[in-house]
């Protein structure tokens, strides 16, 4: 009987949210509840973006439909608000955790220092009888091993007791933040059966598609094994590349016919794996294994990912080469640092490594990007008196560049090309040298390459 009230308030809507994070996972989480009909207070240590979401706008850059609109709504009928204090919690019915959980740099282990503080805070606002969801992806075990304790010792309560306690793995995916918390299904690992039966009345209420209830456990297993799974597929692609690049023969094309078997769906070769989940959602699953596992594959595709912006680097050096140009004082132009196409995200952008390659080798190295705040030039002017030109992202813009222009304005006329982004056939035609990252540029004659 002690969350009937809860599970009652939660029905009705009644129930107050807070949500911990307003970050890109937080905040259109918080829009969507508050659009539900719940009142949301959203609490963010950031006084600044805090002012921002108060006076009804969004914190998050890019383009994100509907969800500027949606934020200006809800804060304007009073039913979001943000604050810099987790004294707010107090009055929560409902507590969502929605902070970052990175992954250390060198040793690959799960950060969970902005996850502690958050727990530690909450903890100490938890009222009982009320109910704590973390969002953030976390490490297989990291509810049992971590959250459940932290949130205990720091509020005195117990869970499953005094307060309910589950998981709700976020899938966000940037450009699309607020239409995938509509049509994304969900997991949800409930600490105790309740936990999860009232998890599940509440996303209801913004989740249209499915919402599947299980333990903690399957949850965090769940949400980075779908990351793993995707980064082991692109790292598929990415090794066939440079097999079919060793062999002279064009990877895009043997993708295309590979994919025409049943149940075959071979990813996107590129410069490699960035963003925010992908990269780091693979070491959160292997870092949550027993010490009896020894991950080979999940490991392996990481390092093959990692290692590709030094392919195109490998590519570009030999290029240059082909022109009889050393890569050290040569004019390189980047062009693409978004992790993404045709987004001005750059976290984790494999342009960045590329970018160090190819400076250490000494070479002189611009970039553009027509999203990215810091690499926003004209074409014309990022292509002018360039020895190459590295195709680094499938944005749009490129795909549509004028070659005649480029062709007039380059220093040389040499292009390497890791996203299939250009037609081969017509920059050939404007008397380009064309490699393509995972093509030999096999010509009809068998065997006639670069
Ligand atoms: N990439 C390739 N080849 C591919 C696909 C992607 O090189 O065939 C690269 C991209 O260029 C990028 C990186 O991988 O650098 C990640 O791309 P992504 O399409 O996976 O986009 P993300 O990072 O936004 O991934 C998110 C994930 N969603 C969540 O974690 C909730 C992922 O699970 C989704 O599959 C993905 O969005 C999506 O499909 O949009």
């Amino acid at each position: 009987m002690m969350f009937e009230t809860l599970r009652q308030r939660v029905r009705d809507k009644s129930a107050r949210i807070a949500i911990v994070g307003l970050g890109y996972v937080g905040l259109p989480v918080a829009c969507s509840f508050a659009r539900a009909g719940f009142r949301v207070v959203g609490i963010r240590r950031d006084a600044r973006k805090v002012a921002l979401i108060n006076s009804g706008i969004s914190p998050i850059e890019g383009n994100e439909p509907g969800l500027a609109e949606l934020l200006a709504a809800v804060v304007k009928e009073g039913r979001l608000r943000a604050s810099t204090e987790y004294g707010e919690c107090r009055a929560a019915d409902v507590i969502l955790v929605a902070v970052e959980t990175p992954v250390d740099a060198a040793t690959k282990e799960p950060d969970y220092r902005a996850l502690q503080t958050a727990l530690r805070f909450i903890g100490r606002n938890l009222k009982t009888g009320g109910m704590v969801i973390v969002e953030s992806t976390l490490s297989p075990g990291t509810m049992k091993r971590i959250v459940q304790p932290t949130l205990q010792e720091a509020s005195g309560l117990r869970a499953g007791e005094d307060f309910l306690l589950a998981t709700c793995p976020e899938r966000v995916m940037p450009g699309k933040l607020l239409a995938n918390i509509r049509s994304c299904s969900r997991v949800i690992g409930g600490t105790t059966a309740e936990a999860g039966e009232i998890a599940r009345d509440l996303y209801r209420h913004v989740v249209d598609a499915d919402l599947d209830v299980t333990d903690c456990l399957t949850a965090e297993l769940v949400k980075t094994t779908e990351n793993a799974y995707r980064d082991v597929q692109i790292a598929f692609a990415n090794e066939v590349a440079l097999l079919c690049q060793s062999l002279g023969a064009d990877v895009w094309r043997v993708r295309e016919l590979v994919n025409k078997s049943p149940g075959r769906q071979m990813h996107l070769p590129g410069t490699g794996v960035g963003g925010h989940c992908i990269p780091k959602d693979p070491w959160l699953l292997v870092a949550g294994a027993g010490d009896d596992f020894v991950a080979r594959l999940i490991c392996a595709a990481r390092a093959v990912n990692d290692g590709m912006p030094y392919a195109v680097a490998a590519l570009a050096r030999k290029a240059l080469s082909l022109d009889g140009l050393d890569v050290r004082g040569a004019r390189v132009a980047v062009l693409g640092y978004a992790y993404l196409e045709d987004s001005d995200d750059d976290r984790n952008s494999p342009s960045a490594p590329l970018v160090h390659q190819l400076q250490a080798w000494g070479a002189e190295v611009s970039v553009h990007d027509p999203y990215v705040k810091r690499y926003i030039s004209d074409i014309t002017a990022a292509v002018a008196g360039q020895d190459l030109l590295v195709f680094a992202v499938a944005h749009r813009q490129y795909r549509e560049l004028d070659l005649d222009m480029i062709r007039r304005l380059v220093r040389r006329p040499t292009i390497v090309d890791a996203r299939a982004v250009l037609d081969e056939q017509q920059v050939r035609a404007r008397g380009f040298r064309y490699l393509r990252l995972g093509s030999g540029c096999v010509s009809i004659e068998e065997g006639a390459s670069i």
